[in-house]
């Protein structure tokens, strides 16, 4: 397959306009006045057969199918800018919560297997997300240098406010040189967020040597105010089943307030679901585990309580529950995968929405986003396409 964003831009734009003016069922942007969401039960069925050929979306356009398409190269426009806010996943502060997108899909003649960066798609007033506000971060533009080298890796792990300027700051791992003689290098790295959202060079995470333990690399970053202080703090893996607990807030520069060693975590570390302080006491707890778990699986870890010493009070056995995950309606005859993205509240009605991310391979991909309690019919879908350069 060419390439799709081959057009010149105005081209791109004005096909992408009249799609969006023709294509509010195709859009799903139920919430832009295009009728009522309900009227979307009817003519999803039989008129526009989900498992038709998608492949080539030339044959004539037709809106119903025009629908994650016609993002990709959607024209670009501004950052909303934002002057702080206290809601999670705000990276430019203006109030409304943005979307993390760690794997997008590849252009063809990426075939070495680069790493195609992380997509941010910014919210907005107007509807939960607008793909058209979005950013694509990656190791070349972004990440910090180890000592000359730049990373080639760039995965986003996890986001909060690590430097409390009202502007969430991104979390993400790199793969740094390492010669494997003694402890590795640290292979984290901070974002910060500011009014025109993520920009700029990241940050390597300081970890001071007495918080640091054996020769595993620190990974599996977990935020949150462990110390009860009311400042974020972030938790990462150490050799041998410990954690270090890095105290914000964080500098500019990557340097916690303080750190230690604690004696009791495990090789992966997570943030409890949905609250991260489980028994409300003000101290946000940590779940560690032997083996990975992915978002929305089944999974047994053990809880590890805050408190003014940080997440180390034993607090037993800890399940995450297994989720029932809808599928975006990608239209491919060929076999699909669903990952959960995230559950967080994008509309603003302080109800967490889902979003999901339904793939094949590494090219065909749709973002689906659900609200609160309607997984039948998702609010908005797009593909990652759009980051496409
Ligand atoms: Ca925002
Ligand atoms: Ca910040
Ligand atoms: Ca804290
Ligand atoms: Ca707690």
């Amino acid at each position: 397959m060419r390439p799709r964003i081959t057009h010149p831009k105005a081209a791109v734009t004005t096909r992408a306009t009249a799609a969006l003016a023709a294509g509010c069922a195709g859009l799903l942007l139920a919430l832009a006045g295009c009728g009522s969401p309900s009227a979307a039960d009817g003519p999803s069925s039989p008129s526009s057969p989900p498992s038709s050929s998608t492949s080539d979306g030339k044959n004539g356009d037709t809106p119903p199918k025009a629908q994650a398409r016609s993002w990709a190269g959607t024209a670009r426009i501004p950052v909303p800018r934002g002057t702080g806010s206290r809601v999670p996943y705000d990276f430019n502060g203006d109030g409304h919560r943005d979307l993390v997108i760690d794997d997008l899909v590849k252009a063809p003649e990426n075939s070495h297997g680069d790493d195609a960066g992380i997509g941010i798609v910014y919210g907005s007033a107007d509807r939960p997300l607008d793909p058209a506000a979005r950013q694509l971060l990656s190791a070349r533009a972004n990440a910090a240098k180890s000592g000359d080298t730049l990373p080639v890796a760039f995965d986003a792990e996890t986001a909060c406010d690590l430097d409390r300027d009202g502007f969430t700051d991104l979390v993400v791992s790199t793969d740094p040189p390492y010669n494997g003689i003694g402890a590795p290098p640290v292979p984290l790295q901070i974002l910060f967020g500011s009014p025109a959202g993520l920009t700029g060079k990241a940050a390597t995470v300081r970890i001071p040597q007495q918080a640091r333990f054996g020769n595993e690399w620190p990974e599996q970053p977990v935020c949150g105010d462990f110390d009860g202080d009311g400042r974020t703090d972030l938790a990462v893996t150490a050799s041998a089943g410990q954690v270090t607990f890095l105290h914000g807030p964080f500098s500019r520069t990557g340097a916690p307030r303080s750190a230690e060693l604690l004696p009791d975590g495990g090789p992966y570390l997570y943030a409890p679901e949905p609250k991260a302080d489980t028994d409300g006491d003000g101290y946000d707890d940590l779940v560690a585990a032997t083996r990975p778990h992915a978002p929305g699986q089944a999974a047994e870890g053990t809880l590890l309580l805050g408190s003014a010493k940080g997440p180390a009070r034993p607090g037993g056995t800890y399940a995450f529950r297994a989720e029932h995950l809808p599928e975006a309606p990608l239209t491919t005859t060929a076999r699909t995968r669903t990952l959960l993205l995230d559950h967080g509240d994008y509309d603003g009605d302080k109800k967490p929405d889902t979003v999901v991310r339904t793939y094949r391979g590494e090219r065909q991909d749709l973002i689906a986003l659900y609200a609160a309690g309607n997984t039948g019919e998702p609010v908005l879908t797009f593909s990652t396409a759009l980051f496409l350069p």
